[in-house]
């Protein structure tokens, strides 16, 4: 599949999807989901890339889905079209995979940054979820991954007044993990995604896998799952390297095995 709407570099282990329709500030259209997509689908079956980084540009990561596209749409084309589903790409991606914010993150383009593993935003960054002004509502997750993010307060707040929240309020409310200069948004991304594709591969992805399952289970059954998980990294090859390399006071060699 060719791509119009995104772009994608690969440098090392790294893998960067850039949304590009910057003169409608990267509305998700459903042609750029599909790209989207795509390109991850692809991107899972590459053994060479071990994280990926999706970005925008400087003035919007993505302004949410496209008003236009939508705007004429009736309940039984977005019913059978299933509209948007294909965002789920993003959330069934099992590789690590970094958001790095710069400008607007709002209503789908917030909620795709929040189906990322962590958001490392620049300081320029504003997220919110708007649908409210458009008479609708947050529709990919917004209702409830903001809230996992920021709690119940201020999620409420965002949602239901539509304001934005700028980058240092984004970093007290535990949205995004980081905020650095704008000018330095993607090397620091890049910098944190060659650290993890410098990883063993599948501890990475059990690790995701891991941490995501507490959104589902209790403490005990996390907990559990946690034990066995981390039992079964001892059938590893990189397991029996990363601490051999610690005794012997070397870089581990991981082999993704
Ligand atoms: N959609 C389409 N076009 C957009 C857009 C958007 N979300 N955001 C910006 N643009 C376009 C503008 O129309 C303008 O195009 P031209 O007029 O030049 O042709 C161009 O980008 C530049 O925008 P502005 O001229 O407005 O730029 P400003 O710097 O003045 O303002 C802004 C920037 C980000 C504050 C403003 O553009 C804005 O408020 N944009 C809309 C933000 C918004 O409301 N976002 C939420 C969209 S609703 C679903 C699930 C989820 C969703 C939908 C369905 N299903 C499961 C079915 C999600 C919904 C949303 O995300």
């Amino acid at each position: 599949m060719g791509y119009d709407m995104i772009e994608i570099t690969k440098e090392g282990a790294v893998a960067t999807i850039k949304l590009d329709r910057p003169k409608a500030l990267n509305a998700l259209c459903s042609q750029m989901m599909a790209e989207m997509a795509d390109a991850l689908s692809t991107i899972s079956i590459d053994d060479k890339i071990g994280c990926v980084i999706l970005c925008g540009s400087e003035k919007a990561f993505a302004a949410g889905a496209d008003i236009k596209e939508m705007a004429d749409l009736e309940y039984l084309n977005i019913y059978k079209s299933d509209i948007f589903s294909n965002h789920e790409a993003i959330v069934r991606f099992r590789k690590p995979i970094i958001a790095a914010v710069s400008g607007y993150a709002l209503g789908g383009g917030c909620e795709i940054a929040m189906m990322c593993d962590f958001i490392i935003a620049a300081d320029n960054a504003k997220f919110g979820q708007p649908e409210i002004n458009l008479g609708v509502m947050p529709g990919i997750g917004g209702t409830q991954r903001l809230i996992r993010a920021v709690g119940k307060s201020k999620a409420m707040d965002m949602c239901l007044t539509g304001r934005m929240m700028n980058a240092m309020e984004a970093l007290s409310s535990n949205l995004v993990s980081r905020v650095v200069p704008l000018d330095k948004l993607m090397e620091e991304a890049h910098a944190a995604a060659l650290k993890i594709a410098g990883q063993s591969q599948p501890i990475s992805m059990m690790t995701k896998e891991t941490i995501n399952a507490s959104f589902e289970l209790t403490l005990s059954q996390g907990v559990r799952l946690e034990r066995q998980v981390f039992q079964s990294m001892f059938t590893t090859e990189d397991q029996k390297e990363g601490m051999a390399a610690f005794t012997e006071k070397r870089k581990p060699h991981f082999k993704n095995k």
